[in-house]
C-alpha cells in the first residue's frame, strides 16, 4: 500500500460523489501516480462500505476486462473485478434514466448464479461450472465516472470497473449440456444488430472470468458465495447509447433481455 487511510477514503468519496451527481472527474492517477493495486482495489472496498453504511445492499459482483474487444477498446490489458449494488439492478424492459448517467455504455454479457461457494486460488472452469446454479443472459450499462472513459488499470478498480446498472432475463439455464464458449450473442440497439460475439471472447470461456475473479479475491481474503450473481464481462466492445435507445440482446439458447434509456 503506498497511500494512507485517509487518502484512500478522499478518494473513495471523491468518486462515490461523482457517480451519485453523475459529474465526471480526471482520473486519480494523474494525483497519485505512485499507488498501488491493493490501493486501488482498498478504495473500492470503501467505496463498497459506504453504500452499506448507507443501508445499501450489495447484489452481485461483476469482471470486466476480460475480452480482446474490450481490452483494445480501453487500451488495456487485465481483467478487473468489482460489485454490483441494489440500485444498479433494472428489471427488464424497463428505463435507465440517462440524467442519472454520464456517459452510458451498453455491454452485452452472461451472468453466472452460483450455488456453491466458491473459494480460490486455483478455482478453474470446472470448479465453477460445478459451483453453478444456472447463467442467463445480462445487459451491463457502464458509466465510467472518468472524463471521456479515459483512465488505466488502477484508477478503474478504484472507479468500481466503471459498473453502474445491469439487466438480467431471459431464460436461466444450468450450464450441463451448454456450451458457452460457442454460445452466440447478438446485441441490437433500436432493432438494428450492432455487436456479434461469442462465449469465448471472453478470456476463451466465460466461467474462466469467475475463476478468475475468485482467485484474485482470494488473494484479499474473499471469496464468492453461494447464491452470487456475477456478471463474466462483456463480449463485444460496449456501445454507447442516448436517450430514446431500445437495447436488447439475443444469447443462443437463452432468449432475450432489453432495456430503454430515457
Ligand atoms: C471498465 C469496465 C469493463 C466489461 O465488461 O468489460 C466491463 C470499462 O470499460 O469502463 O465491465
Ligand atoms: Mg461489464
Amino acid at each position: 500500500m503506498k497511500l494512507d487511510k485517509k487518502t484512500i477514503s478522499a478518494l473513495a468519496e471523491h468518486l462515490e460523489s461523482a457517480e451519485l451527481n453523475a459529474r465526471d472527474v480526471v482520473k486519480i492517477t494523474d494525483d497519485h501516480p505512485d499507488m498501488d493495486w491493493d490501493d486501488a482495489y482498498a478504495i473500492q472496498d470503501e467505496i463498497r462500505a459506504r453504500k452499506e453504511r448507507r443501508g445499501v445492499r450489495i447484489v452481485g459482483l461483476k469482471a470486466g476486462l476480460t475480452s480482446h474487444s474490450k481490452m483494445k477498446q480501453m487500451g488495456v490489458d487485465t481483467p478487473v473485478f468489482g460489485f454490483l449494488a441494489d440500485y444498479f439492478s433494472v428489471p427488464e424492459g424497463s428505463a435507465v434514466k440517462v440524467n442519472e448517467l454520464i456517459h452510458p455504455k451498453v455491454e452485452p454479457e452472461i451472468a453466472f448464479v452460483t450455488k456453491a461457494d466458491l473459494r480460490g486460488p486455483g478455482c478453474n472452469i470446472a470448479t465453477v461450472l460445478a459451483a453453478t446454479d444456472f447463467v442467463m443472459p445480462a445487459i451491463e450499462v457502464i458509466d465510467s465516472r472518468y472524463r471521456d472513459f479515459k483512465f488505466d488499470l488502477k484508477s478503474v478498480i478504484a472507479d468500481n470497473t466503471s459498473a453502474s446498472r445491469f439487466v438480467v432475463g431471459g431464460t436461466m439455464k444450468p450450464v450441463d449440456g451448454m456450451d458457452l464458449k460457442t454460445t452466440g450473442i447478438v446485441l441490437e440497439k433500436n432493432g438494428v444488430p450492432v455487436a456479434f460475439g461469442a462465449g469465448a471472447a471472453v478470456v476463451g470461456h466465460p466461467a474462466a472470468a469467475i475463476a478468475m475473479l475468485a482467485n484474485e479475491l482470494a488473494k484479499r481474503d474473499q471469496f464468492v458465495p453461494a447464491g452470487s450473481l456475477i456478471l463474466s464481462g462483456g463480449i463485444t466492445e460496449a456501445v454507447a447509447v442516448e436517450s430514446g435507445d431500445n437495447v436488447t440482446l439475443h444469447v443462443q439458447g437463452l432468449g432475450q433481455v432489453g432495456l430503454r434509456f430515457e
